[in-house]
């Protein structure tokens, strides 16, 4: 054992290539001192089997595991006769199922709360935003006029129910996408059915021997998606407007230097807003506030990180700690008193890195317990029971501190919380908000197209680089940026949600930022609000002159660093919905395969928009371009554009500038 440790110890982690967070580097050099390990060295020390990486292996069934060869796709079958392309398609599936599953069960969470608010029967939380259940209620056809909130409410919830438990029939928000797009669904048959009953399709049609054809599995991988997009994300986000406020511009830190010594810290990690909302309010409760000052602290500071963390950080101004790979991280500080963490992208090892450091880590969420971990459930008629204790454990570590604290003095000022609602108002104004100017510069070509990065960070890659490079790279060539998740946190690290950060964008939309006082980079917060961009995406061809449908649009998606099957199921609505979508890391196909064509190429050809892959941000950022541009010239309105792009001698200077410390 002893030895083994030792044999670790000798491959040293390059600190500088595995990430460019400044704060993580620190971090990772403190680890090293302190003899922990994060993902980053777990990932050095253990390859991607390259089998898996293809998706060319299947274990469905007990006649299996079975294995094709990646240089070889079709020179053997599974022991069934699957071939590649039913396995590559199955493990597809699945992983839209799992995201889809996992973003929907989040939504109805969420919905879950409202009934229970709605009812009078939860009374911790609130309909806060009264204006924008009226909004989607009458999107959705419910009569409001003269009614109560609570009855509206009421038809609102039982509406939005179909979104997941529906049998047959369109969901709801349905309703929401262009006719064209919705037509082009219809002829596919992929409009979604209930959520529960998409899912249930799928990992049916995914058991061994059922759906043998790539092609009829990538239907269903789209209508399953698109339960998700247009469905449990849009709800989760719609809900948690309604309950705990619609973003609009707030200013914000980001990174790890908003912990604070004197402060009693504590970081939610997760998912789902109701935590943060309750821990909010506890912290505020003067009894705590005074029990901590007894204690010796100056007062309690609440983090997020990841989405729940993007959340709050647009609602209301919440500071976040750090992405992803910065979760491990950021416990080697010591000086986070206690991480509370719900659901989703929460690494098992959080809880025996914690312990190291004396950190009190709590899961909350009966779905997602850990072994190490002290389970408080979080209950939503009593949320304040479980955020009360969190808040009265952290007290006790701050009181007791035993670990030696480094924080990374590192942290940007930003502004977040730009909602679809709002970046109408903001170019539109208050008197004609409207998505008009927006679509006005898009045609007249100050703003070349849109883009929403989005999407994880991965130890596979260095963290936040392609983000932060490829973002740089798309404004520069007048691409508006929108982003959510972790990419905005690397983005917000990097300083680019600052309205100033227009100065590294193209003349023309630079000339529209400044305009309109806005960054060039706009953060909409966590992972389900990509169905903002949805939302937007579907405004711009409301408001017209930039064709008819989704996939006319001159805009792109794209996940640099994605590591989470919810990026999976969330690139294919995206593709699904119409709009060419880049990911990097690498993609679970063999690009000889027919399977692989489909998603690159004949999805497309079909009406749809289309996967694309590359690793290098400049690539990235090329294909975009070229694909915003393909679109401008459809739509006549190329104009006299001209693609500006990083030459041989501007990178050279980067890798030198990045190499050194
Ligand atoms: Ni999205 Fe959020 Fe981050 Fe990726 Fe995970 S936190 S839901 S999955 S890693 S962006
Ligand atoms: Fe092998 Fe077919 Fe079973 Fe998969 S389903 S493990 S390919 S025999």
């Amino acid at each position: 054992m002893a030895e083994e440790v030792k044999e670790k110890k000798k491959k040293e982690l390059p600190i500088m290539e595995v990430t460019t967070c400044k704060s993580t580097q620190q971090m990772l050099r403190k680890a090293a001192e302190d003899g922990v390990e994060t993902a980053f060295h777990r990932a050095m020390d253990m390859k991607a089997c390259p089998i898996g990486a293809d998706s060319a292996c299947c274990k469905h069934c007990a006649m299996g595991p079975c294995r094709l060869s990646s240089k070889d796709p079709y020179g053997k079958t599974g022991i069934c006769g699957a071939s590649i392309d039913v396995i590559a398609s199955r493990n597809f599936a699945r992983m839209v199922a799992c995201g889809t599953a996992a973003h929907t069960d989040h939504g109805m969470t969420m919905l879950d709360v409202f009934r229970g608010v709605v009812k009078g029967e939860i009374k911790d939380y609130q309909i806060k935003d009264e204006q924008k259940l009226f909004d989607v209620a009458e999107g959705l056809g419910i009569e409001t006029a003269g009614r109560e909130v609570k009855e509206v409410a009421t038809d609102l919830y039982h509406e939005l129910e179909r979104t997941y438990t529906q049998v047959e029939g369109e969901i709801p928000f349905a309703n929401r996408v262009p006719p064209k797009t919705l037509a082009k669904w219809r002829e596919a048959g992929i409009v979604p059915r209930g959520a529960m009953r998409e899912i249930m399709e799928i990992m049916h049609r995914t058991h061994m021997g059922v759906d043998q054809d790539y092609e009829n599995m990538v239907k269903q991988c789209s209508r399953t998606a698109l339960a998700d997009g247009w469905g449990g994300s849009m709800v989760a986000t719609e809900i948690s407007d309604i309950l705990f406020g619609t973003p609009s511009p707030v200013l914000a830190g980001v990174d790890m230097g908003c912990l604070d010594e004197k402060q009693v810290n504590i970081i939610v990690n997760g998912h789902e807003p109701n935590l943060f909302e309750s821990l909010i309010a506890s912290v505020n409760d003067p009894k705590l506030l005074e029990e901590a000052k007894g204690a010796g602290a100056e007062g309690i500071n609440i983090l997020g990180m990841c989405c729940s963390g993007a959340e709050v950080l647009s609602r209301h101004g919440v500071p976040h700690a750090g992405n992803f790979m910065s979760t491990e991280a950021v416990l080697i500080t010591g000086a986070v008193d206690a991480m509370a963490v719900d659901v989703q992208c929460i690494m098992p090892a959080l809880a025996p890195l914690a312990e190291c450091y004396g950190t009190k880590f709590f899961t909350t969420n009966p779905r997602a317990k850990m072994e190490g971990a002290q389970h408080i459930e979080f209950e939503e008629h009593k949320p304040r029971k479980c955020t009360d204790k969190v808040v009265k454990e952290a007290i006790g570590r701050f009181k007791n501190r035993k670990a030696k604290i480094v924080i990374p003095q590192n942290k940007s000022l930003g502004i977040h919380g730009f909602s679809h609602e709002y970046i109408n108002y903001m170019l539109g104004g208050t008197f004609r908000a409207s998505y008009v100017p927006l679509n006005d510069n898009i045609i007249n070509g100050r703003i070349r197209g849109v883009a929403g990065v989005v999407g994880c960070t991965n130890p596979r890659v260095r963290q936040d680089y392609v983000h932060v490079e490829l973002v740089k790279e798309l404004i520069k060539n007048d691409i508006l940026v929108v982003q959510t998740g972790c990419s905005q946190i690397a983005l917000a690290k990097a300083g680019l949600m600052k309205p100033d950060a227009s100065v590294l964008a193209g003349d023309g939309l630079q000339e529209v930022c400044e305009t309109v006082g806005m960054p060039p980079v706009l953060g909409l917060g966590s992972c389900v609000d990509n169905s903002r961009i949805l939302i937007a995406c579907a405004e711009m061809v409301k408001t017209g002159g930039l064709g008819d449908s989704i996939a006319d649009l001159p805009v792109a998606g794209v996940a640099p660093e994605w590591y989470s099957e919810k990026a999976i199921a969330i690139g294919q609505y995206v593709v699904a919905s119409g709009i060419f979508t880049v990911f990097g890391v690498t993609f679970p196909t063999i690009a000889e395969t027919k399977f692989h064509k489909l998603l690159f190429d004949g999805l497309e050809k079909q009406g749809f928009g289309k996967w694309g892959f590359a690793t290098d941000p400049y690539e990235m950022a090329a294909m975009i371009i070229d694909h915003i541009d393909k679109k401008r010239e459809a739509l006549g309105i190329m104009g006299e554009r001209e693609r500006v792009l990083m030459d041989m001698a501007d990178r050279q200077a980067l890798e030198v500038e990045a190499g050194e410390e």
